[in-house]
């Protein structure tokens, strides 16, 4: 599809050179910027001109052209006459400044802040006339791209003004200088391959088209963890060509810092930032960047965290770290967004005062006041770390005297790595309408981060995007998350649904089965994906200290990294409440704190986040049933994996209305969230059976009565495992082939890029050794059972485990006549068995009688021992 679209943006000349070059170039095209879906939508007069000649205004009018260029294309096939002759006048372009100046004629708005625009039709002697005017010239290209936007069935509107809520909109790029990408899910750097700036830097500008199509002024390029490598002159003149490629667009680049440099690689014997030669360092860094990039956007720091190092090592603070660098860049215009995200990741997880949510707040409240004019503390939106759901970090009311900004994650690490459908917009919707209520007056989070509340002259929005080579965010529909980002970043009173609706009429179609029909999945997305995986507040059940992707409940425990649920036979949540708890609740403003305080008054949907409390505890809140805590815990697991299948048979039902490439592209990605679904539902509904000892009050956790154990074929090869986690595999067993064959990467299990987060496994606890089986290694395997049940037509589901570094195959035969066959070649986290990778394939149509043979021959490949769980009969939908 990817080859397709971008063919037919490009003229033949440069479809010629590409059929030269191994792959084609992603563009803008390929995510929401496609002018040939949006095709007659946006009429303006055809005659267009700018009234300045810089960069951006010039980008402003590239883009009419291009709407035009498609308009024109389309006119032949067919626009009405009314339409063509409302295309007939000029369309004139310029910031406000220029207007004054050079058509003091028009009257335009007097008072447009920079970003901002104004654009008006107006029909004047028989002549229509387009203005578009910016507050700056970005507002002058913010302003063309909201006019070209589809919009919903209202029509073009006459006049629209709107300005930026916050100043800065920024996305995080967590890529490595060797191209690879920190939580990225597509692929490689767009910006960076071994040690280098890629020498072709088109896809730097096409990202920065797509950015200020939404608004977005800023790219911070480099991963927060192991920035120094960045800190070199040959880097700095490299990164200068990346700042040239994406300034047409107003984004201004920036990067992250390592607060250790001077040391690192500086040669000093310190990085002591009070110290003068680590100062005097800093600022000929400074000076070096901007004089190869002028508008260069300014740093942002971790440090003290995970690992990286910070001036905790000097008994400074945050802010005397900050101060420095922030003195520095003032000169130039230039900001630090130093991260709040610094926690101590060796707590003990048996003191019942330690806990990781606490600590941004009692180490940056201290603070408030004390940071530089051009210092922004930039915030995850939640205490831990990006979960399904957490309340809002308490510190975004904490710190009124100082600049604050929203750090949300636009890469799904948390949220399915973008192999599931989770439409984020809903969740970061939630937190930014979020009351704090500071000093007892209305404060929503939103207008706290834009600078209204306390009168800050900074504040912002920073989404992590974590882009790749692999359109963008690897999954179409993910794409609705980055825009959606934007749109808040740029006007957080938005509706998810409303932004739902626009992206999909840009992306997919404007047909209204269409928008209805992705629209409702992307709005279920993350209510579903909370439902399978973490509810009432137990965050994404996830291996905390490993991939952060399958199912992996008992990781969330016994480690230093705080992010626990403190589940026992008892009961299960985590008391952070002041009476008896950690007094996390007590860093909430006290009318906010009173709700947390209380069982009765917290949402139900964070409860287990607040408080601990019995599995018989019974939830009263509306939309919860009156259930009790365990029966709730089964009965979200089931609906949210109902929810994930039902994805499926939405996105069939459009089938015919869809781009095929689309469809057959997204089908099978929803097809596997299905049957993730359904791992995790298994693993976390048998984890706490199992601990809790309380049955499912309908009978589902732990009882699989159409299914077919491996462990209990008939095997040849085969040998029996225990999968760990246990609750990852159907009564916590498979069969493996060629166990010994096996080459495990060395080191065991660790998470992808952990060596770069420096998480610290050995302390995990939770990744077993290899098992050191001898036996021969078997190079075929197969498992057979037989069917006793009815005689009947089924669909037959396929549990296996597919495993990284190889592709195995599988064979399903029934009476020795093959029915289906595979190879398990996905890259899926994880070099052992277990609920990362996990898959399912569904073999349809299958007739069986008693008596029957169902045998899964398999062939394992390298480390992919084509291991299997069990295979599940499957009642056959009626048609
Ligand atoms: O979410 C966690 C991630 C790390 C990341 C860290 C952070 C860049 O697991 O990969 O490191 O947060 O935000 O600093």
């Amino acid at each position: 599809m990817r080859l397709r679209r971008s063919l037919k943006a490009i003229p033949l000349l440069a479809i010629l050179f590409s059929a030269l070059l191994p792959l084609p170039a992603q563009t803008a095209d390929q995510a929401w910027l496609n002018y040939q879906k949006m095709n007659g939508w946006t009429l303006f007069p055809r005659n267009i001109r700018t009234l300045g000649s810089g960069a951006i205004e010039q980008s402003a009018m590239r883009e009419l052209n291009r709407g035009l260029g498609n308009l024109a294309g389309e006119s032949a096939a067919g626009l009405s006459a009314r339409a063509l002759e409302s295309v007939s006048g000029e369309t004139i372009l310029g910031t406000a400044e220029e207007f004054r100046k050079l058509r003091p004629d028009v009257r335009i708005p007097s008072d447009l802040a920079p970003g901002a625009f104004w654009f008006s039709r107006k029909d004047s002697n028989g002549k229509h006339r387009l203005l578009i005017v910016g507050g700056d010239e970005r507002g002058v290209l913010y302003g063309t791209f909201n006019l070209l936007r589809p919009r919903d069935d209202k029509g073009f509107p006459l006049e629209v003004r709107e300005s930026p809520a916050m100043p800065i909109r920024w996305v995080d790029e967590w890529d490595n200088i060797d191209g690879s990408i920190e939580r990225g899910y597509a692929g490689r750097s767009i910006f960076f391959d071994a040690g280098h700036v890629r020498p072709d830097l088109t896809p730097a500008t096409e990202y920065a088209r797509l950015l200020a199509s939404i608004g977005i002024n800023g790219c911070n390029l480099n991963n927060v963890n192991n920035a120094s490598a960045f800190f070199t002159p040959a880097m700095f003149k490299q990164v200068a060509r990346i700042a040239d490629a994406m300034r047409p667009y107003g984004v201004r680049v920036s990067l992250s810092a390592d607060i250790a440099s001077p040391q690192k690689i500086g040669g000093l014997s310190t990085f002591d930032p009070l110290d003068p030669t680590v100062q005097k360092w800093w600022s000929d860094k400074v000076s070096e960047i901007y004089r190869l990039i002028p508008d260069f956007g300014g740093f942002t720091v971790k440090a003290d965290s995970e690992g990286q190092p910070g001036p905790a090592s000097y008994g400074r603070s945050p802010a005397d770290a900050a101060n420095v660098l922030a003195a520095l860049l003032a000169p130039h215009n230039g900001v630090v967004l130093y991260r709040a995200f610094v926690y101590n990741h060796h707590l003990d997880w048996n003191d019942p005062k330690a806990d990781r949510a606490r600590a941004a707040y009692d180490i940056f409240h201290p603070l408030d006041g004390k940071f530089a004019p051009n210092v922004i503390i930039q915030t995850k939106e939640g205490p831990i770390d990006f979960q399904v759901r957490e309340p809002v970090s308490p510190l975004f009311g904490g710190i009124p005297h100082t600049n604050q900004a929203m750090e949300l994650q636009i890469t799904q690490e948390y949220l399915g790595q973008q192999r599931h459908l989770v439409y984020i917009a809903p969740m970061w919707k939630e937190v930014l309408d979020f009351d704090m209520r500071v000093n007892g007056a209305s404060t929503p989070v939103k207008q706290i981060i834009s600078g209204q509340s306390f009168h800050r002259p900074l504040g912002g929005i920073v989404g992590v995007a974590c882009v790749g080579q692999n359109n963008w965010l690897g999954s179409p529909l993910a794409l609705a998350n980055l825009y959606a980002f934007g749109r808040l970043a740029w006007n957080p009173d938005l509706n998810p649904e409303d932004i739902a609706a626009e992206w999909t009429r840009q992306t997919i179609s404007s047909d209204a089965a269409v928008v209805h029909t992705v629209v409702n999945m992307l709005m279920k997305s993350w209510p579903a994906y909370e439902n399978y995986t973490g509810p009432l507040g137990l965050q994404t059940l996830t291996d905390i200290t490993g991939s952060h992707y399958g199912p992996n409940v008992e990781a969330s425990e016994r480690n230093g990294w705080g992010q626990w649920h403190k589940a026992d036979h008892n009961g299960v949540g985590f008391d952070r409440t002041a009476a008896t708890g950690t007094g996390f609740v007590g860093q909430y403003p006290p009318e906010v704190a009173k709700i947390y305080e209380s069982e009765a008054t917290t949402p139900d949907n964070l409860l287990l986040f607040f408080h601990h409390v019995p599995y018989t505890y019974k939830l009263d809140q509306p939309g919860f049933g009156g259930k009790t805590v365990i029966q709730y815990l089964y009965d979200s697991h089931n609906d949210g994996a109902a929810q994930a299948a039902q994805f499926v048979t939405d996105w069939q039902s459009i089938q015919s209305k869809l781009d095929p490439a689309l469809f057959a592209d997204v089908l099978p990605r929803l097809e596997y969230q299905a049957g993730h679904a359904i791992v995790w539902r298994d693993a976390v509904t048998q984890y706490f059976l199992k601990l809790s000892g309380i049955p499912d009050a309908q009978g589902r956790a732990g009882r699989y009565p159409n299914r077919l154990e491996a462990e209990d074929a008939s095997l040849t090869g085969y040998t029996v495992i225990d999968v760990n986690p246990w609750e990852d595999a159907s009564h916590g067993k498979a069969v493996s082939c060629g166990e010994s064959a096996r080459k495990p990467a060395p080191g065991g299990d660790p998470a992808p890029n952990s060596a770069l987060k420096g998480h610290d496994l050995s302390r995990a606890g939770t990744a077993p050794k290899e098992s050191g089986a001898s036996a021969p290694a078997a190079t075929h395997c197969s498992a057979t059972f037989t069917y006793t049940g009815q005689p009947g037509a089924f669909n037959l589901a396929v549990q296996y485990f597919d495993l990284p570094g190889g592709s195995a195959q599988f064979t399903l035969s029934i009476n020795d006549r093959q029915t289906d066959t595979w190879s398990a070649s996905d890259h899926l986290p994880s070099q052992r068995p277990n609920g990362d990778n996990s898959t399912r394939r569904i073999v349809r149509n299958l007739t069986l009688k008693p008596g029957d043979t169902i045998r899964v021959n398999a062939t394992p490949d390298n480390s992919d021992p084509a291991a299997l769980d069990y295979i599940e009969l499957l009642p056959q939908p009626a048609n």
